[in-house]
């Protein structure tokens, strides 16, 4: 199966709105199938359909050590947000960087599997902010948008450098 193109930030294809899948067909599972591949191969803990240039809402996350959990998420809601976590944070489409941000530190959500079949996760920790990082990918919104003008703008002089470098 093949992986997927993985795109990078800054890339306007980045914010776009994922709209709600309503059917879910074949398309649906091997699009499923090769985001798991993708993540698995990158290495990352999750990734969202946007971050591949499709814009469903979809997500793949396993944050488990052994890379044998993969959670599928289809139109993912959160019903429910406590408490505050601060973990650093990377993402594939921003390499090498890695910033604080606040997220809730427990999330219920209810989402849909790739076969349609409704079902609610309560998740804490690392597994809870990767949603709520992949939720945001989603919407348009890379992590780094979190932080201030002044971060945000050096992120994007150091991307540019590296870019420069590696052409
Ligand atoms: O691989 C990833 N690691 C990570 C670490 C802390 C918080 C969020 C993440 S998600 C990221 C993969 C990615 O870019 N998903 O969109
Ligand atoms: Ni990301």
């Amino acid at each position: 199966m093949p992986l997927l193109n993985i795109l990078r930030y800054p890339d306007a294809r980045l914010h776009k709105l994922a709209t709600p899948v309503t059917v879910f067909d074949d398309g649906l599972k091997k699009l499923v199938a090769d985001m798991a591949e993708t993540m698995y191969e990158a290495p990352g803990i999750g990734l969202a359909a946007t971050q591949v240039d499709v814009h469903k809402q979809v997500i793949v996350v396993d944050v488990s050590e052994r890379r044998d959990s993969l959670v599928v998420l289809v139109n993912p809601q959160i019903v429910e947000a406590t408490g505050v976590s601060d973990i650093e944070e990377g993402c594939l489409s921003v390499p090498g960087i890695y910033e604080l941000v606040e997220r809730a530190e427990r999330v219920k959500v209810r989402a849909h599997d790739q076969n349609g079949k409704p079902f609610t996760l309560e998740a804490q920790g690392v597994l809870a902010v990767c949603i709520q990082h992949e939720m945001d990918h989603l919407k348009g919104k890379v992590f780094v948008e979190h932080l201030s003008q002044l971060k945000q703008q050096r992120i994007r002089a150091k991307l540019a450098k590296h870019l420069r470098k590696s052409a």
